[in-house]
């Protein structure tokens, strides 16, 4: 019982860390595609309990799946009604995952998308 103590108060940190106030959803609207040199946008709505969520700080962080290409980081552009975009120049097709991380309000939050990279 000893040893699980520091578990479980892991846990209860990282179970309080999600739980923070504000309930923010993020939904990727417009996935990126791919061809050889050409950069395509990434579109993100950010709704905070239900509502559009503006004047958001977030960064993505992009990475692939099932292969190693290192990370891309990505800044957004705040377009307004909850409504942020970027543009990425990916090295290829196929299953990737965004990392976001922001705040707004005080409150931080996290989210993992994953999503399918067509080739254009
Ligand atoms: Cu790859």
């Amino acid at each position: 019982m000893k040893k699980l103590l520091p578990v479980f108060m892991f846990l209860m940190l990282f179970l309080a860390g999600c739980s923070s106030g504000s309930d923010f959803e993020i939904n990727l609207k417009e996935a990126p595609k791919y061809k050889a040199g050409e950069s395509y946008p990434v579109v993100i709505e950010v709704l905070q309990d239900g509502e559009p969520a503006a004047k958001l700080d977030f960064v993505a962080y992009l990475e692939m799946a099932k292969m190693d290409h290192g990370t891309i980081e990505l800044d957004f552009e705040d377009k307004g009604n909850g409504v942020y975009e970027s543009s990425v120049e990916l090295p290829m097709a196929g299953e990737w995952i965004a990392n976001i991380e922001g705040e707004g309000d005080g409150s931080a939050f996290e989210h993992v998308i994953t999503f399918e990279v067509e080739k254009e």
